[in-house]
Formats: structure tokens, C-alpha cells, sequence
């Protein structure tokens, strides 16, 4: 009988041991993304953010204010880069070559939209 607990006990270790792989596996196949934006301020950065926070196969989205660079952690299986700059576009900025929705654009508040950036620099 001892013996028949031994092997049950390596059995349940070499289980655990399986499970806990395939969990780091999945961790493995999560991908970054780095997206060239066209946002200004942290209330861009907000609403950037928060878009994407809703997308299906995103886990973790930061925006650079400094940069306007994008770091996006997806779900490669789940979400793919195209509709990744797209969610980006339709919250109303550009995601590397890919423009802004117009309509998304019009939303922003006025300090937020690139037009007016350009136009204080001048
Ligand atoms: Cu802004």
C-alpha cells in the first residue's frame, strides 16, 4: 500500500509539473506591438488606452506621451497588428500608416487633435 501512495504522489507532482508548462507556454505566445501614434497629452494617452482596453486579445496597452509610442501586449491568436492600428485609428489617431477615423478625429477634445498642435508650433 505505501508503495501504491508513492506512485500516486509522483503522478500528481508530474501533472502539476505539465500544467504548470502549458500555463508559461501560454504566457510565451503573447506578443508586443509598437505603434507609431498621432496623440499629444495624457488625455490622449487616456483615451487611447482605454479604447484598447475594451478590444478583444489586448492585455496591456501604454502609451508614450513623450514618444507617441504605443507598446501593445496582444493575444497573437486572439488579435492580429492590423486590427490593433485600426482599434487605434477609430479612437482618432493615427497608428503608423494607417489615419485616424474622421469621425472618431471630430470627437476629440480640441486639444487633442493634431491639427491644433501643428498649428501652436507655428
Ligand atoms: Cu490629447
Amino acid at each position: 500500500m505505501k508503495n501504491l501512495k508513492k506512485i500516486l504522489f509522483a503522478g500528481a507532482i508530474v501533472v502539476l509539473v505539465l500544467f504548470t508548462n502549458s500555463v508559461t507556454a501560454q504566457n510565451a505566445s503573447s506578443a508586443e506591438l509598437k505603434i507609431k501614434t498621432s496623440s499629444i497629452c495624457t488625455m490622449c494617452k487616456k483615451t487611447i488606452e482605454k479604447h484598447l482596453a475594451t478590444e478583444k486579445g489586448i492585455s496591456k496597452s501604454s502609451l508614450d506621451v513623450d514618444t507617441k509610442i504605443l507598446t501593445v501586449n496582444y493575444d497573437p491568436k486572439k488579435t492580429t497588428p492590423e486590427k490593433i492600428r485600426l482599434a487605434v485609428s477609430k479612437s482618432g489617431y493615427d497608428a503608423d500608416e494607417v489615419k485616424a477615423d474622421p469621425k472618431a478625429y471630430d470627437k476629440l477634445a480640441g486639444c487633442c487633435k493634431k491639427e491644433n498642435a501643428e498649428m501652436e508650433k507655428k
